[in-house]
């Protein structure tokens, strides 16, 4: 009954942003900024460093195509949305885009009506819990009680693990990360669930992180990507082809360290004559300029120089590329061909 009517608001959000949001690129350009829907806040992913300024993974998608639409990394409003608050705030135009961890699912698709360009993060749900719980595997934690975050597919994953296990435990649900550690680390929760990076991440930022141990069971496919209404097909084209950039320039090749050489005129390598716009028409195909993705590469890197320098193995955060490693070195990022 309270889904339904939740769902039936936000229909009507959708129908109502539909129609003022037929030209995207236009309002944002009329407008001169970005408006980028981020989490409340998770450090390596999305988060103000001490100057105010917003870093992070997510935030490097929103950047890139504030860079390759207004020439402008840094013409972004970030818009902190909540796991129960995102939607409402993209289906209602507050936001242009959305770049928050967020699974990709048939529902958020087909009922909501929100088209997801891509996958900058292949995740997947875990745990975490006090080491001197003693627990060693997710099966263990029959009648624990459990932070978890509403509004998220972490929630449904949750109730088909226990009940597959036939184990029961107790919700404690919020609303933010920033919510959920203290919580946990005054124990009114036994454990803390959210997808696998969202751990890491979350532990990093402990005072003893080790003291806390991430469980082995990885218990679903949080395909994570950044999203936008349907019904603009050409601004979902550009937020997908300027994701696709930051992969396929580092497929290519292309760095921080070169892009402005290899930009600057026609070289050896067709594919990279047409993404950086040196040969072809690909960026006036998406209304933009011939150089939209040199501008998108140029603030933050290729996607490897974005993970390593946000949340790759040498920051805290200390994540593999795993899955998310390239294709040519078994991983699943694939760029389509730019031609
Ligand atoms: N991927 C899941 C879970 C998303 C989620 O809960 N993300 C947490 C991970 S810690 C988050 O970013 N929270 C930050 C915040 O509180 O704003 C979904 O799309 O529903």
């Amino acid at each position: 009954m309270k889904k339904s009517v939740f769902l039936g608001a936000l229909t009507v959000a959708g129908l109502a942003a539909g129609a003022a949001a037929a030209g995207t690129l236009d309002d944002v350009q009329a407008r001169g900024k970005l408006n980028c829907g981020v989490t409340t806040g998770l450090v390596g992913f999305a988060a103000p460093d001490a100057n105010g300024e917003w870093q992070g993974f997510d935030v490097a998608v929103c950047r890139a195509v504030a860079a390759a639409v207004l020439g402008d990394a840094s013409a972004v409003e970030f818009v902190p949305t909540t796991g129960k608050t995102r939607f409402t705030a993209l289906a209602s135009g507050e936001i242009d885009m959305l770049a928050r961890n967020t699974t990709w699912t048939f529902s958020r698709d087909v009922d909501l009506k929100f088209e997801f360009v891509g996958i900058n993060y292949y995740d997947g749900q875990g745990f975490m819990v006090p080491k001197e719980l003693g627990v060693s595997s997710a099966k263990e934690l029959d009648g624990a009680t459990v932070c978890i975050q509403t509004g998220t597919t972490t929630e449904l994953n949750l109730a088909d693990f226990f009940r597959t296990n036939n184990i029961s435990y107790e919700p404690v649900p919020i609303e933010t990360n920033a919510e959920a550690q203290p919580l946990y680390l005054d124990g009114a929760c036994d454990v803390y669930t959210t997808d696998a990076s969202g751990l890491a991440a979350t532990r990093a930022a402990f005072e003893n992180p080790g003291d806390h141990v991430i469980l082995p069971e990885i218990i679903s496919k949080e395909p994570l990507g950044p999203l936008v209404r349907h019904g603009d097909n050409d601004w979902g084209d550009i937020v997908r082809w300027t994701l696709n950039a930051l992969i396929a320039a580092e497929e290519l090749g292309v760095t921080s360290a070169n892009v402005a050489e290899l930009g600057a005129s026609a070289g050896a390598n067709p594919e990279i004559n047409r993404l950086l716009g040196t040969e072809g028409t690909l960026g006036e195909m998406l209304g933009l300029d011939a150089d939209w993705a040199k501008k998108a590469i140029m603030v933050g890197g290729n996607y490897g120089e974005i993970f390593e320098g946000n949340i790759g193995e040498a920051t805290p955060i200390g994540l593999a590329r795993g899955l998310n490693a390239q294709w040519t070195d078994g991983g699943l990022l694939y760029a389509p061909p730019f031609r």
